[in-house]
This record gives structure tokens, C-alpha cells and sequence, in this order.
């Protein structure tokens, strides 16, 4: 009698080596480009830069599931990952960081961070704490409105949910089963202020509050977020509703390039957590799996070297945003 082989994790949820390598590719795009953000920071020429290392997994794991352009996406300051993985690229990234005119997110005049492209539905987020959770579960009542099949994913950190606007937004998904999905990165810090100072209780466990599944997932493992997201996704486009999916993760970076976090957490509280890092955890898996040799990492390592680079370079040779374009979009223009 023939045995079966048993299926191994990535195959039970439907995905080959190819569909993998995207995922791998998505979560070191991030991780360089992200590098690369802050070497401009440290050299002068980016002002400010957020940073989303250590939290690939749980971005690139859920983005992955968009549809670019049908879907809605409100993402927070830290989501690179999110908006690579949509479409937005490199260039898009420095441009912005680095004040240039042609920067999508608001013309070299916007905050880092506050990602938006029009043509792939991704919508700039305001600068107080969770004011996209009611817009996106407004975007979702009009899907559901117009009867079209899109969702919408939005998200922030562990922080966010102890304001209103979060939990109304979950109210008002739960009253209405709106195609909303609500991504927590709980990466442990609010600046700084520990997650236990910040949040009482499991944040997943409110979703069964307001009427919908929540579900925490190890925000560090690309698969169980994936998986995660997977279902979400689906429920949502086929008139299931919301899912709210907290994935526990770790912030490596300080919170920003203008934070020095050693005064408030220690460094080997970092190391423990370096070892958990997503990307060498997710090559361990591949590796494991034939899927990626040594040989293999390199070349694509070197391949996304070389495309940040260049896309640093193009946006550092861009022209600035005009000064006298400061008050465009802000205040009415003389006739
Ligand atoms: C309403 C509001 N309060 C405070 C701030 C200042 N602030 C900016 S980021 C941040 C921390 C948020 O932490 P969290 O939601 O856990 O996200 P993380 O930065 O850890 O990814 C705070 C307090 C703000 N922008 N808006
Ligand atoms: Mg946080």
C-alpha cells in the first residue's frame, strides 16, 4: 500500500515554493528598504523615519491577501511593509522621506509614515492615534452598501485600541458585519510605555464583545499570519463580516528616528527578541523545506540590494517640493 505523504504547513494552506518566495521577497524588500530609510536619516538627509523592523511577518503576511486597487487599505505609520506589499515601492518611500514633489503621500509635504497612493486604494492616515478605524469601517458600509465584494484592511498598534475611535469602529463593523479586518501589531511598546501599561485584558478577545472572531496569532511567524488573514479575508469578501487579528510582535527599532529608546528598555530584552526576528526565522522554514538554498539567498538578497539602491538614488535626485507649494490642499487658493 502507497503511503501518503503528509502534507507539510505551508502546503495545507495552499501554498508552493514559488507563492513562499514572494512572501520572503516581500519581508526583506521591507527590511532593506527600511535600512536604507534610516541610513538617509543618519546621513542628514531624511529629517524623520519610522520604523517597522521586526514587524515584516505581521504586515507582508496580511497584505499579501489584497487585491491592489479593488480592496481598501487604511494603514498606520509603521505598515512599509503593508504598502510595499501593495504596490508602493521603494521610490515611493524615499521620495517621501526625503521631501520630494513627486512623493504620492502628499507631494514631499506630508509626515513620513503617512502612506497614501490613490490608484491602489491606500489611504493616508491622520496623525492622532486610530482616527482610520472609523474611516475604514466607513469605506466597508459602502461596500456593502453598493453591493461589491471589496475589503478593507486597516490596523495600528496595540496602543490604538485604548482610544474611542477604535472601539467604535468595532461597534459599528460588528452591528453592520462589515468586510472590515482590523490587523493589531501589539509590539509591545507605545513610545514608551510597555503594553501592560496600555492594555488591560487580550485585545483579541474584544472582538467576541462586538460580535465578530478575534484571533491572536504569533505576529513573528509569516505563516500564522498568513493563515490568519487568509480566513479574514475570505469571511469578509464573501458577506461573513469582521475579524479583528491581534499579532503579537516585537518593535527592534526605536520608535522613531527622533526616540532613544535606551532609556527605557534594555538590550538584551532587544537580543532575545532579534532571535525571533520574522526574516531569519522564515529562511530557517525555507531552508528546512528545500525551498532556499544558500546560494539562492544571496542572489535575491543582492537583487533587492540593488533595486533600493537605485531606487535611493533616483528619489535623492528628484526635485524638492517647491516651498510655495506648502499651503496647497490646506488652504483655498486665490482665483
Ligand atoms: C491621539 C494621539 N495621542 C498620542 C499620540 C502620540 N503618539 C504617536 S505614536 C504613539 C504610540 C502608539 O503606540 P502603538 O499604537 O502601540 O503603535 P506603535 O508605535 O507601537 O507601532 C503615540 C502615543 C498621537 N499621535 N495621537
Ligand atoms: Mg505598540
Amino acid at each position: 500500500m502507497a503511503m501518503e505523504r503528509t502534507r507539510v504547513r505551508h502546503e495545507e494552506m495552499g501554498l508552493d515554493g514559488p507563492d513562499l518566495i514572494r512572501l520572503y521577497r516581500g519581508m526583506l524588500l521591507t527590511r532593506r528598504t527600511d535600512e536604507r530609510s534610516w541610513t538617509l536619516n543618519r546621513q542628514g538627509k531624511a529629517a524623520f523615519v519610522v520604523s517597522c523592523q521586526g514587524q515584516e511577518a505581521a504586515q507582508v503576511g496580511a497584505a499579501v491577501h489584497i487585491q491592489p486597487g479593488h480592496d481598501f487599505v487604511y494603514p498606520y505609520y509603521r505598515d512599509l511593509g503593508t504598502v510595499l506589499m501593495v504596490g508602493m515601492t521603494p521610490r515611493d518611500q524615499f521620495l517621501s522621506i526625503l521631501g520630494k514633489a513627486e512623493d504620492p503621500s502628499g507631494g514631499g509635504r506630508q509626515m513620513p509614515g503617512h502612506f497614501s497612493k490613490r490608484s491602489l486604494n491606500i489611504v493616508t492616515s491622520s496623525a492622532p492615534i486610530g482616527v482610520q478605524y472609523p474611516q475604514a469601517a466607513g469605506t466597508a458600509l459602502a461596500f456593502k452598501m453598493r453591493g461589491e465584494d471589496g475589503v478593507v484592511l486597516t490596523g495600528g498598534g496595540e496602543a490604538s485600541t485604548s482610544g474611542g475611535d477604535w472601539h467604535e469602529a468595532m461597534n459599528m463593523a460588528g452591528i453592520h458585519d462589515l468586510p472590515v479586518i482590523f490587523l493589531i501589531q501589539n509590539n509591545a511598546y507605545a513610545i514608551s510605555v510597555p503594553a501592560e501599561k496600555q492594555v488591560a485584558g487580550s485585545i483579541a478577545k474584544r472582538a467576541e464583545g462586538y460580535g465578530f472572531p478575534g484571533v491572536e496569532v504569533d505576529g513573528n511567524d509569516i505563516l500564522s499570519v498568513y493563515e490568519a488573514s487568509k480566513e479574514a479575508f475570505e469571511r469578509a469578501r464573501n458577506g461573513g463580516g469582521p475579524t479583528l487579528i491581534e499579532a503579537k510582535t516585537y518593535r527592534m527599532r526605536a520608535h522613531s528616528s527622533d526616540d532613544d529608546d535606551r532609556r527605557y528598555r534594555e538590550s538584551s530584552e532587544i537580543e532575545e527578541w532579534r532571535l525571533k526576528d520574522p526574516i531569519p526565522r522564515f529562511e530557517g522554514y525555507l531552508e528546512e523545506h528545500g525551498i532556499l538554498d544558500a546560494t539562492q539567498k544571496e542572489a535575491i538578497d543582492e537583487e533587492i540590494k540593488a533595486e533600493v539602491r537605485e531606487a535611493s538614488d533616483s528619489a535623492e535626485a528628484a526635485e524638492y517640493a517647491d516651498p510655495e507649494s506648502i499651503f496647497r490642499g490646506v488652504y483655498a487658493e486665490r482665483g
